[in-house]
């Protein structure tokens, strides 16, 4: 005889409208007690929902993303008499009335939960220390999304001693605290780079707390993790863009109203373009086991832009499609949601290559940090007046500085430079992009 059960949220205090957001069961799973089946995430704390029987998962009610709360149908159970266990504390004779009950429900579903209690939402609790050795603990308990996180971080998911969740299963939460050990402690677990010593400032001076912004945290992770694992190399150059800058102002003069500002960056993502058409080896990743580098036949360029909560890089697809008032139109766009936090994920995925301009700020040169697994990145800083040598005398020019950083796994140093001065070539004449 077999029963369907249906497994719900339970009391989990006074939260409601949690975010689902792992879903660890689907139709057909055969699941035990208390297997956790789904972890939610409020605001405050990660919670894994064990299954209240066992049985064959027949149907899933949520998915990630979905809200909800106590009483919630997550998903329905097959279970035959036997599977419907009872914490044994619990176990008691069935009361005469109960077993009629479940008879009818088995010709009827949905039926009625048998008598079973359903057992609380996990909260999680940090994961154990991690030993100093970083010894590996064997074959790791973990769900897919969780192994794609930690090869996201590159963390090795056998390190993880034991998970939070129920019954060792390791957690994203794990995979973060893991991260954030190896970052403390005073040697880093396996990868012998020494961390720099907690200070207490306040024995020098008033100090204050300032939490640092998502966007600054997630950057910065990312920056870390680009810095550890790409050989990176900048070439400095210049180019002459005294004729592009008269053409520029002359296009600004001519402006009708309420037309946008036309910029150098226009210009540099056109010669930036004609660089990585010419050296096709720039628009380009290397594979995650390094063994090949995958062209790319699209040019979607990346913008650094400086926000009040740090530093995004949204992308303009199709770069290559587009005219220097199109290009202007879009960058006016993406960098105006940047500053307002309106970008949505997509806006900055799929760059082919970057360019941080610092141009409107200042500084004579900067060595950017590679967006990888782009290849390289480009960095423009103000450009100035100076005197040129023409051979026969000194000119007043005004002068781009470019700072070109690569990953140099990819590319050579006589190709960093042959870029960089593509590039101030195209810059120089731009007549040059039309051919
Ligand atoms: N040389 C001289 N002047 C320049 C210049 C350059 N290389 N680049 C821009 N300018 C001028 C512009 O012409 C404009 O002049 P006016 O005010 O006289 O018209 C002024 O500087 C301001 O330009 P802008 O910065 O507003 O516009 P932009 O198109 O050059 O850049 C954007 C747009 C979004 C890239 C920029 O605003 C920004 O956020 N830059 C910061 C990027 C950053 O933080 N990088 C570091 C990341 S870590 O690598």
């Amino acid at each position: 005889m077999s029963f369907l059960i249906e497994l719900k949220v339970p009391d989990i205090g006074n939260v409601s409208d949690v975010e689902v957001a792992e879903v660890l069961i689907e139709p057909g799973d055969v699941i035990e007690l208390d297997q956790t089946i789904v972890i939610m995430e409020s605001d405050k704390a990660t919670m894994d929902l064990p299954a209240s029987a066992a049985g064959t998962v027949e149907e899933v009610k949520v998915k990630v993303g979905d809200s909800v709360s106590e009483g919630s149908l997550i998903a329905t159970v097959r279970a035959s008499t036997e599977e419907i266990a009872v914490p044994p504390e619990e176990k008691q004779p069935p009361a005469p009335e109960e077993q009629p009950q479940a008879e009818a429900a088995e010709q009827k579903p949905p039926a009625e939960e048998p008598a079973q209690k359903q057992p609380p939402a996990v909260q999680r609790q940090p994961a154990p220390a991690i030993p100093a050795s970083g010894k590996v603990s064997g074959k790791a308990h973990a769900s897919p999304a969780v192994r794609r996180f930690a090869r996201e971080l590159g963390v090795d998911i056998g390190r993880i001693e034991k998970g939070s969740g129920a019954k060792g299963r390791i957690l994203k939460d794990d995979v973060k605290n893991f991260v954030k050990q190896v970052m403390t402690a005073g040697v880093a677990a396996g990868a012998g780079i020494p961390s720099i010593p907690e200070v207490d400032f306040s024995r020098f001076g008033e100090t204050e707390e300032q939490p640092l912004s998502k966007i600054k945290r997630l950057t910065g992770q990312g920056m870390t993790r680009v810095w550890l694992n790409l050989p990176m190399v900048t070439q400095h150059g210049e180019a002459d863009i005294t004729e592009m800058e008269a053409f520029r102002q002359s296009l600004n003069t001519q402006q009708t109203e309420g037309g946008k500002k036309i910029t150098p960056l226009a210009f540099i993502i056109k010669a930036l373009l004609a660089a990585m058409r010419q050296y096709p080896q720039f628009n380009a990743s290397l594979s995650a086991d390094g063994s090949k580098l995958i062209l790319k036949k699209y040019f979607h360029i990346g913008i650094a832009v400086d926000t009040p909560n740090g530093l995004v890089v949204p992308v303009i697809r199709d770069a290559d499609r587009k005219s220097i008032i199109e290009l202007v139109d879009e960058m006016t766009s993406l960098s105006g949601r940047a500053r307002q936090g309106k970008l949505l994920p997509d806006d900055m995925q799929g760059g082919c290559m970057t360019i941080s301009s610092l141009g409107g700020i200042g500084g004579t040169a900067f060595t950017p940090i590679v967006n990888a697994p782009e290849v390289a990145i480009l960095g423009v800083s103000r450009a100035s007046m100076k005197p040129v040598w023409n051979g026969q005398e000194f000119l007043p020019r005004l002068m781009l500085p470019l700072d070109l950083t690569y990953d140099h796994r990819v590319i050579d140093g006589a190709d960093g430079a042959r870029f960089v001065m593509a590039i101030a070539d195209y810059l120089g004449d731009i007549r040059r992009l039309l051919l």
